[in-house]
C-alpha cells in the first residue's frame, strides 16, 4: 500500500512512528527486509528560516531525527544528548537572534544543508542526502523546493497603531504566540511549486492521511502550495484527517493561537469543517476525533470517535488502523 501523510514537526513525526508500526515496519529506522508498503511524508517547510547564515528546517529535521532515532524526545526537537557551546559563544558576541537555540550537533545538519543549498542543490536533494545518514524508513519530501515562509502580522511593539510582519519562528519561539496575530501569511506560496515527487505521490496514493499536525501552519501551509489541494481533490485515494484538537484544546502547543488568527474556533468540529468534505469542495473523506468529541459532525465527511492520544507508539498505531478502517483499506 502507498500512503501519503501530510505532516508538520512534533505531532507529524510522532504520527509517522504510528503509521510505520501499523504497517509492520519498525517505528525507528528502516525495515530489515523490504516492506510491501511505502510511506511518503509531505513535510511543511513554512517554518524554515535563515539564522546565523544557516538554513534551519525544523519540521523536516524533527521528522528526520525522530524516525532516525536521534531526537530529544523531551523537547521534541533537536538532538538527544545535545550540547550548546556554539550557542553560548554566539550569545557572548551578542549575535542575534539569541532567543533561538541551535545545538552543536544540530548545527552540523544545518552546515551541510546550507552548503548544499548554496552549491545549488534543491532542498529535496539536500533532504535525501541527510536522510542517507538518518534512514527514517519513510520518504521525507519537502512540500516545495521553493522558499515559502510563514510570517505573522502583529502590532508593532515599537510603533503604536502600526502592524508588522515577523517570521513565524519569532512569533512562536520568542513570543510563545502570545502576541495576537492579525493574520498569518505564507510568503512566496503564490509562486511556489510542489516539490519533486509531491504531486506524483498524491496521484499514486492508496490512502492519504493528515497527521494531527497544526491545521494552519503545518498542514494548512502544505495545502496552500499551488497544485497540492487540487491533486488531493482528484486523488483516487481516500483522505482521512486526524484531529489535533481534543475537547476544545490543542495538545502540547499553541495551535489555538493560529486557529484564532484565521477565524476558526479551536474545536475538532471547526477544524474538520475548515478542511471540509471532498464532496463539497474540501479535502477530507474521513475525520477522526477523540472520544469526548463523539458528537462532532462535518457535512459529507465520515466522522469517527476513537482514542486520539499519541501516548506511545502502539496507541498511535491504533489511531492509524482506525484511519485505515474509515478509508476501507487494510494495512
Ligand atoms: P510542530 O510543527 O512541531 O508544531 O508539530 P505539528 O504541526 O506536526 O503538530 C502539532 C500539533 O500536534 C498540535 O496542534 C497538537 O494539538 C497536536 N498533537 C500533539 N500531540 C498530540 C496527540 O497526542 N494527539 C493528537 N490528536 N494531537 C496531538
Ligand atoms: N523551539 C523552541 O521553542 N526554542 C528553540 O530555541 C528552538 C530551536 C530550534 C532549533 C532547530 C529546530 O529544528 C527547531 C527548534 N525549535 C525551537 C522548534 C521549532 O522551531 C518550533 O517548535 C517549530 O518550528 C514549530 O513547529
Ligand atoms: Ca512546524
Amino acid at each position: 500500500m502507498k500512503i501519503v501523510v501530510l505532516v508538520g514537526g512534533v505531532g507529524g513525526a510522532r504520527f509517522l512512528l504510528g503509521v510505520k508500526t501499523a504497517l509492520g515496519m519498525p517505528a525507528i529506522g528502516e525495515p530489515e527486509s523490504p516492506s510491501p508498503h511505502e510511506v511518503t511524508a509531505l513535510v511543511n517547510t513554512g517554518d524554515d528560516v535563515w539564522m546565523h547564515g544557516l538554513r534551519i528546517c525544523p519540521d523536516l529535521d524533527t521528522c528526520m531525527y525522530t524516525l532516525g532515532g536521534g531526537i530529544d524526545t523531551e523537547r521534541g526537537w533537536g538532538h538527544a544528548g545535545e550540547t550548546w557551546v556554539v550557542k553560548e559563544e554566539l550569545a557572548a558576541y551578542g549575535a542575534e537572534p539569541t532567543w533561538f537555540g541551535l545545538g552543536d550537533k544540530d548545527i552540523a545538519t544545518h552546515l551541510i544543508r546550507s552548503r548544499m543549498l548554496r552549491a545549488g542543490y534543491p532542498l529535496s536533494a539536500v533532504t535525501e542526502a541527510l536522510c542517507d545518514r538518518w534512514r527514517p524508513g519513510v520518504r521525507l519530501l519537502p512540500m516545495s523546493d521553493d522558499r515559502v515562509e510563514t510570517h505573522v502580522v502583529i502590532d508593532d511593539p515599537e510603533q503604536p497603531e502600526q502592524q508588522k510582519a515577523i517570521h513565524f519562528q519569532e512569533w512562536w519561539v520568542r513570543y510563545r504566540a502570545d502576541r495576537p496575530a492579525h493574520s498569518i501569511v505564507s510568503v512566496g506560496a503564490d509562486e511556489a511549486k510542489p516539490g519533486p515527487g509531491v504531486l506524483e505521490a498524491l496521484g499514486e496514493a492508496d490512502l492519504v492521511l493528515f497527521a494531527p499536525s497544526n491545521p494552519v501552519v503545518s498542514v494548512g501551509t502544505t495545502l496552500g502550495v499551488p497544485g497540492v489541494r487540487e491533486a488531493l481533490r482528484k486523488s483516487k485515494a481516500k483522505v482521512v484527517g486526524i484531529s489535533p484538537i481534543i475537547g476544545g484544546k490543542a495538545l502540547r502547543g499553541m495551535a489555538d493561537a493560529c486557529l484564532t488568527a484565521i477565524g476558526v474556533e479551536t474545536s475538532a468540529e471547526a477544524v474538520g469543517r475548515h478542511y471540509g468534505a471532498r464532496s463539497d469542495g474540501g479535502v477530507l473523506d474521513g475525520w477522526l476525533v477523540a472520544e469526548e468529541d463523539h458528537d462532532v459532525t462535518v457535512p459529507g465527511v465520515d466522522v469517527r470517535a476513537v482514542p486520539l492520544l499519541m501516548s506511545d507508539v502502539d496507541a498511535t498505531a491504533a489511531m492509524v488502523r482506525a484511519a485505515f478502517d474509515v478509508a476501507g483499506v487494510s494495512g
